[in-house]
Parts: C-alpha cells; structure tokens; sequence
C-alpha cells in the first residue's frame, strides 16, 4: 500500500532533530522533501516512484525507500533515542530557547527542567516558557485557533468597527494546527500613499487607539496571562508588536483549557500588504519571494516593496523607492509573480 503519511511523519520528526541541533540545512532538506512527498500525486510504492520525486535527492531517496520498504527509519530511531537529542528537543521546546542556548546548557552538565530551573538565571520569555511548558510545547487545533481569532476580532471591533483584523500564520495556510496565531490589525487611513512621517503619525494613532485598549481590556479579563515581547511604534520601526500567552474561557462543555501563543501585530494600512505577506509565510516562501525580488531590482521585506534598489556583492549600495501596493494580489503582480493562495504557500 502507499506510505506517504508514515514517510512524512519520519521526515517531519527527523527535521525537527535536526532542528534542535541547529542543523539548517539539513532542516530545510527534510521538510523540502515532505513536502514534495506530500504533493505527489501518484502512491509510493516502487523504488523508481520514489526517485522520480522532484525534490528529493539520492541520499534522501535511499532512506525514504528504507521507510516504504520496513516500516521504519534506523537513523531516526537511533538520533532519538541518544540522550543528548532527547535534552535538545526538551530544551528547544521552551520558548525562547534556540539550539545555542540548549547546547550551551547542555554542555554545562543540565540534562532537565529541574536542573534549568534551580540553575539558570532564565530570561522573562524563558521563565513563562518553562512554567507553561506543558500547555507551550502543543499545538492547537485549528478549531480552537478559529475561536481564539474570532474572539479577539470581536474586541477589536468593539474598539473601532473600521479596522481590518486578520488572521495569517499557518492559521492562513490552511494548517491543521498552529504553533501560535498571528493576527494583523490595521485601520484604513485614506491617506496611505502620503509621506512616511504621516503614516507614522497614523500608525501611534491607530496603537494608542486600538492596540492599547485592545491589550489592557484582554489583560483585564484574564484572556492574555503573561506577556513575552511589547514593542511599541515610538521604540521600532512601523509596528506595534505584542508578543503573549492567552487562555479562552472554558465553555460548558469544554476539557480544561491550555494557554495558547498569541501575535497581535498593528501595522499602518499602506504597509498592510506587505505584512500580510510576510506574516502569512511560510518563512521558507518568504525567503523564495525576497530572492525574487532581488533578481529583478528590487526588495521586499514587511514593511515595503521596493524599486530600483542597486547591489554589488550582495550590499545595497541605493536605497530605492516604495513602490505603492493596495493588496496582495497587486504585490504579486508588480513583482512578476502568479499569485499563489496562501495554502500553496509553504514554498
Ligand atoms: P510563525 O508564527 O513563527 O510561523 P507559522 O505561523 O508559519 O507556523 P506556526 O504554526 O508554527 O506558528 O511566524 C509567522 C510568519 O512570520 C511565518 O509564517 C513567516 C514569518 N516569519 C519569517 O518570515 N521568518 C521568521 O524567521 C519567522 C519566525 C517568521
Ligand atoms: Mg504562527
């Protein structure tokens, strides 16, 4: 019969060894072929089909032919069960933990949690990481990731009924869980084409406006319960930036409820295209569109796309000009490329 489900769950849990470990490249290599497995239309069952994938190497080959062939994958099983992988992962998963850090604890002889915590003067991300690791460490349900949009969305509306609150992230691509939700909020402003020092007049209008009240009112009611990052517009660039942990209310019927990841991000409606973009991901596609636009003259990042922007050896050497763009599609458009829905957005 066709393996693909089981191959893509050893890949997938291979990627995340690796990315424990800091392994970027082979990162990329691993989720790369899941997804060229996951696209491929016909069942896998000869050893050809296997090569004939677009995607996946030789090496990559061999060892997805290993899973359809016994059922399972000997490097994954003997990586996991090594005690150093097992820590990393263990590390790694509270939040605010990269593998430097773990491989830094690591090398300083902590093999727990206990030990991190009587031991490790933790950042305050890192605290609330490990005192929520349990609830952190999960992904939520797609289901659970509506109610928490459609939650907050209600409180923004309730502050002002013009702005625009949406959901990106994975939540965007049509994942079946979500890591955390990235919701953007804007508010049209008439003016989005006018000088930069306006919109920024416009962007700490809409933070002090909505942002604030939004935050202190979902803090008020018990829905946000630690705060990781704030970043306010007078300390950054165009963004107002919050970064926490919220809870939903139990319902009658609900199980216990987990904290889940939030980003609450409010950017001024001229660069709303952009950020939605960049927000919705995934990061590998931005990285393909960021590519893209350099080939042709360009840049783009979550703020702007732009033009005319000149490079020897990589280094800019003019700045460009903002080339106004009103909506995704027209992003797509001016870059050249065919618009991609955000569930085929993965690469
Ligand atoms: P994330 O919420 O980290 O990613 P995600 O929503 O795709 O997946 P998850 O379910 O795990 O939450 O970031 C949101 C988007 O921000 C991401 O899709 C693309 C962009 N991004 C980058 O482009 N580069 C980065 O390094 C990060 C962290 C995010
Ligand atoms: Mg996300």
């Amino acid at each position: 019969g066709d393996r693909k489900e089981l191959i893509c769950s050893k890949l997938e849990e291979m990627a995340d060894n690796y990315e424990a470990t800091g392994d970027k490249w082979r990162v990329y290599a691993y989720r790369k072929a899941v997804s060229a497995v996951r696209s491929h239309k016909k069942p896998i069952c000869k050893f050809e089909e296997v090569s004939s994938i677009p995607g996946v190497g030789r090496k990559l080959g061999d060892k997805i032919w290993e899973i359809v062939e016994k059922g399972s994958f000997s490097k994954l099983d003997s990586v996991k069960n090594s005690e150093k992988m097992q820590i990393m992962n263990l590390f790694t998963n509270i939040h605010g933990v990269g593998s430097k850090t773990a491989e830094a604890w690591y090398a300083m002889g902590h093999r727990t949690l206990q030990d991190i915590k009587d031991k490790i003067v933790l950042t305050g991300p890192q605290t609330v990481g490990i005192d929520l690791y349990d609830d952190l460490v999960l992904r939520m349900p797609r289901e659970e990731a509506a109610e928490i949009e459609s939650f907050v969305r209600g409180k923004v509306h309730s502050i002002d009924p013009n702005s625009i609150c949406e959901v990106c992230g994975s939540f965007r691509r049509g994942k079946p869980t979500c890591g955390d939700l990235d919701l953007l909020i804007t508010t049209p402003d008439g003016v989005s084409h006018s000088r930069e020092v306006f919109q920024r007049m416009v962007l700490c209008y809409s933070s002090n406006r909505i942002m604030s009240p939004l935050l202190e009112e979902l803090h008020s009611i018990g829905f946000l319960t630690h705060d990781l990052v704030s970043v306010s517009p007078e300390k950054t660039v165009n963004m107002h930036k919050y970064m926490g942990v919220c809870i939903l209310p139990a319902g009658e019927n609900e199980r216990d409820r987990r904290h889940r990841r939030i980003d609450i991000i409010c950017v001024p409606f001229s660069e709303y295209p952009c950020a939605v973009v960049y927000f919705t991901g995934s990061a590998y596609f931005n990285r393909s569109l960021r590519l893209l636009a350099q080939r042709r003259g360009m840049s783009l990042n979550e703020h702007h796309l732009k033009r005319n922007v000149v490079r020897r050896k990589g280094e800019k050497k003019t700045a460009g000009e903002i080339i106004p763009v009103s909506s995704e599609q027209e992003l797509f458009q001016v870059m050249g490329v065919p618009f991609r829905p955000p569930e085929e957005r993965d690469w």
